[in-house]
């Protein structure tokens, strides 16, 4: 006899999540303005194969369709985010471009009819170029202009949208912006512009809660992050104190400022000591901004992918140590698939911060697996990662952890930022000639699931 596992809690919100500059194209449609992406996408040689994301899934002439399939899915929930320039084209206009807000009021209205609650995103990544080109997020003033496109997009949207993330993925921007430099601006190195990145984007959050809540009666308002887990590749004390600095600089450096209202002293001194800040880069860190960071916010995105494994490259050849630690299967872009580290991390948040509630707004994986000569997509193996970590979900939030809804990444293969188009994340294929849709297996596995509240068989 086959066992009933339980199902996870009442108004559980099951959801799949997508990003304007990954799915919409249409980037130069309607009076919409150049973002960064555009800018990124369009100098050769940043993007593989030179992809970009000027029609990707052409979801903005495809929403309808994309909204059934939704509908047809179950979801009860949908993560999408606007594109600012398409709001303010250059993003420092006095008045919006009403045919942008137009759209997003369309497909507002669309999903509500569906009754899927829209969650809404208000930066994933594409930021116009003409606030880029005054300095960006290293320039504070940038957060006055935030701040009028977030005021402006819940004043026409606030009456129906009520759960809004202010940023997704922080040190994304930060991080692969101005030390990796392989993000837009693509910057190397620049800790001074990195740290200020991290401090505007926290900051401009902060002071964005009271905006949206002034215009959107009873809205939840909190941010996406991106969480690593890391662990030690070896016993050596390099890789050990490596991955000390791994978790700061990727995890803490967010979740202390949003949730304890301080700054990790450990990577602060690390880079004071290291000469790659100064006095001045530390001072714009000041306790009354980290007040407004640490703004009640309703709750926490968390986006799970994988755990790092951490190898300190500079370790002495006489104290290299074997590497302990054993990956485990990896997905087709290479990264880890381990379910456990997403249970110690959603428990380690629960120990370490008192966040009165969570929603994993991203978790997926990808694999190229397309359509056979029947259209039949054999993704078996997408459904193993979502499945395993569901699983590991479930007993998260059993121990205690209170998460109250699950994003899978994504809805549809789509644009995945410089690696184009070969990285294929999507519970719906898509083929980018034809921009004809199929939904995959894992498509139907997922809307059984959710028929289910997640109690697999
Ligand atoms: O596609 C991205 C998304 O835009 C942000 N989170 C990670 C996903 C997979 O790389």
């Amino acid at each position: 006899m086959k066992k009933r596992r339980h199902k996870f809690p009442e108004n559980f919100i099951w959801g799949t999540a997508t990003s304007s500059y990954q799915i919409e194209g249409a980037f130069n449609s309607d009076g919409k303005g150049p973002s960064v992406w555009d800018t990124h996408s369009h100098t050769k040689g940043k993007i593989k194969n030179n992809d970009t994301g000027d029609i990707a899934c052409n979801h903005y002439s495809y929403w309808k369709e994309d909204c059934k399939l939704l509908n047809d899915l179950g979801v009860n929930a949908y993560r999408f985010s606007t594109s600012w320039p398409r709001i303010f084209p250059k993003g420092i206009e006095s008045k919006p471009n009403m045919l942008g807000l137009d759209f997003y009021s369309r497909l507002v209205d669309t999903l509500l009819d569906y009754d899927i609650l829209p969650f809404l995103t208000l930066n994933h990544w594409d930021i116009p170029q003409g606030v880029e080109d005054l300095g960006g997020w290293p320039n504070r003033n940038i957060i006055d202009y935030y701040l009028e496109y977030t005021f402006s997009l819940s004043k026409h949207l606030g009456d129906r949208v009520k759960n809004w993330i202010t940023h997704n993925e922080p040190w994304c921007i930060s991080y692969k912006g101005y030390i990796e430099g392989d993000f837009p601006p693509g910057i190397k190195n620049n800790w001074s512009k990195s740290i200020a990145t991290t401090h505007h984007l926290l900051l401009s959050h902060g002071m964005a809660i009271p905006e949206i809540k002034s215009n959107s009666k009873g809205a939840e308002v909190g941010i996406t992050l991106n969480l690593t887990p890391a662990v030690p590749a070896s016993k050596s004390t390099y890789d050990f104190d490596e991955c000390i600095r791994f978790d700061g600089v990727f995890n803490r450096m967010y979740l202390d400022p949003l949730f304890k209202k301080s700054y990790p002293k450990d990577i602060i001194d690390w880079l004071m000591k290291d000469n790659l800040i100064n006095k001045s880069d530390v001072d714009i860190l000041s306790e009354k901004d980290l007040d407004i960071i640490g703004t009640d916010a309703d709750f926490l995105g968390v986006n799970y992918y994988s755990r790092a494994i951490v190898r300190n490259k500079d370790i002495p050849k006489e104290k290299n140590l074997p590497v302990e630690i054993k990956s485990s299967e990896k997905t087709d872009f290479g990264w880890e698939v381990h379910p456990e580290s997403f249970y110690k991390l959603l428990t380690r948040i629960k120990d370490d911060y008192s966040i009165k509630k969570i929603y994993i707004t991203e978790n997926g994986c990808s694999y190229k697996i397309g359509p056979d000569k029947n259209k039949i997509i054999d993704d078996n193996k997408r459904i193993d990662y979502h499945s395993s970590h569901i699983l590991s979900l479930k007993k998260a939030i059993k121990n205690g952890v209170p998460c109250d809804g699950y994003f899978a990444w994504s809805l549809m293969d789509n644009f995945e930022w410089c690696e184009g188009f070969q990285q294929r994340f999507g519970l719906i294929w898509v083929d980018f000639n034809s921009l004809e849709r199929i939904p995959k297996k894992s498509y139907f596995w997922y809307k059984n699931l959710i028929n289910k509240n997640g109690a697999e068989e």
